[in-house]
């Protein structure tokens, strides 16, 4: 199509002339198959258009890239691992990528603060190595730990397998460098343990998807190394014993994780090259870890599977004897996602808390197996944080678009259920494109309105990730 078409590529293709012109070494990509790659993360439902993805080396370019994109109206999508599954990274609509992979080192350790600044597009697992070298750790982690950057777990406040022990993304968060709309650059919080010193704006920014300025440096609390631990995966026969092992375990164990998963999910992952945990079926599975340091808690882990055995809660268990074996174990709930992206999974991440999750896993069960009868539905997640992902896979001969419709439909009825039992449409992977009209089933129009109200004072223009969240 030539320009003169539509009037609207050639001001674009100035305004990118311009910023090649003001950012001479400025990293600007357009090629295709670029756009293509940079334009989405692993939610597959929208069809990439970026106008150009930028990858600037520092925080200077990242400003003159805000003060750019004021200038022209043109918006800018952040980009990291792209690893997100609510479609928070994805540019669909001409924006310009800033891609933070070019932003990827350890700035400093500060041993006495115990904090690591680190720029945004380093990976976690970056992260976590950086961390042992100093002999600590930064304890948030999760299956994607590989290509997620900080900077994405930061705009989602990312959870994952350690939430029940150190928390959410933004317990470790000591501070943030943000670039806002404008351009200018704000230093929030600076490391402090204690500010109290008005708003925290810091905690504002972690959770908004971008929304209210890109991060282009965070601080990071590390802390001790847990005591050696074991896993154990246990067979569980019935939906209602799930909460009764976790309330043994919680009981005589210093757990670091809580997991579970169903028969469905066993049977992917297996599919994927899993090993067989037990010969005979069960419909729940758990993986917990938990402290092991010495006899009596190894003795005490064995005591809790004895009693679970005996009150009948559960029906087998395997106990992790050396690391490769927790290993395998962890293998059968952290591949689970990889096995089943082939089906173009539809995804839930909802939560509710701990003690309504026996009554909502209830209302849940009865309104999927009614209102999906013939699809296959697998469950998994964190439910000892009451945090479930539900992924309803795709029949092949189904058409995309009439697979995410009726998906949808049952969304809507899930997201009333987990209004009444005051829970959230989103647990740990932001609301981003794919949640956003199910917000107001988990906000208070009031609170949206604000929200509205504070992404307006930080960018009046609507430039920085528009769309996600709420339009
Ligand atoms: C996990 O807990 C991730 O493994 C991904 O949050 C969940 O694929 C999903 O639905
Ligand atoms: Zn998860």
């Amino acid at each position: 199509m030539s320009g003169n078409a539509t009037g609207a590529e050639a001001p674009t293709t100035e305004a990118l002339d311009e910023l090649r012109r003001a950012l001479p070494t400025l990293r600007l990509l357009t090629d295709a198959a670029d756009l293509e790659h940079y334009g989405r993360d692993w939610t597959r439902r929208w069809t990439p258009a970026p106008l150009a993805i930028a990858l600037p080396a520092n925080i200077e370019e990242v400003q003159a890239i805000a003060r750019w994109a004021n200038a022209h109206g043109i918006a800018l999508v952040p980009s990291g691992g792209r690893t997100g599954l609510s479609g928070g990274a994805v540019a669909a609509n001409g924006e310009l990528v800033v891609s933070f992979e070019r932003m990827n080192r350890v700035l400093d350790f500060n041993p006495v603060d115990r904090i690591l600044t680190v720029q945004p597009g380093i990976a976690l697992e970056a992260v976590h190595k950086a961390a042992a070298e100093h002999g600590l750790i930064y304890p948030v982690d999760f299956a994607a730990r590989g290509s997620c950057s900080i900077g994405g777990n930061i705009a989602t406040n990312a959870g994952g397998i350690r939430v029940i022990r150190y928390g959410n993304t933004r317990e470790w968060i000591a501070g943030v460098k943000l670039v806002t709309a404008s351009g200018d650059l704000l230093e929030l919080n600076r490391g402090l343990i204690k500010n109290s010193s008005g708003y925290d704006l810091r905690q504002l920014v972690i959770g908004a998807e971008g929304t209210l300025g890109f991060v282009v440096e965070a601080t990071l609390r590390l802390t001790d190394p847990p005591p050696a631990s074991q896993v154990m995966l246990f067979a569980v026969p019935e939906m209602a014993a799930l909460m009764r092992v976790f309330a043994a375990c919680r009981a005589s164990l210093n757990l670091s994780a809580f997991e579970f998963f169903t028969d469905r999910a066993l049977h992917h992952v297996l599919a994927h090259g899993a090993q067989k945990p037990f010969d005979e079926a069960s419909p729940y599975y758990v993986v917990s870890e938990f402290d092991a340091a010495d006899e009596a808690q190894q003795q005490a882990a064995l005591d809790v599977f004895e009693r679970c055995l005996n009150e009948g809660v559960v029906n087998d268990g395997v106990l992790s004897q050396s690391d490769a074996q927790a290993a395998a174990l962890w293998r059968l709930r952290e591949g689970i996602t990889e096995s089943l992206s082939s089906h173009k999974p539809y995804k839930n991440d909802i939560s509710v808390r701990i003690s309504a999750v026996p009554a909502f896993l209830d209302e849940m069960s009865s309104l999927l197996t009614r209102e999906y009868p013939h699809f296959d539905v697998v469950w998994f997640g964190h439910i000892g944080d009451g945090n479930l992902h539900i992924n309803v896979l795709k029949p092949a001969e189904l058409a995309d678009a009439d697979f995410v419709a009726q998906c949808e439909r049952v969304t809507r009825l899930l997201s009333e259920v987990l209004a009444r039992h005051g829970g959230s449409i989103s647990a740990e992977h932001g609301i981003g494109l794919v949640k956003k009209s199910y917000l107001a089933g988990t906000r208070s129009a009031a609170e949206i309105e604000l929200m509205r109200g504070v992404r307006r004072v930080f960018d009046p223009r609507g430039l920085m990730n528009p769309g996600k969240l709420f339009d």
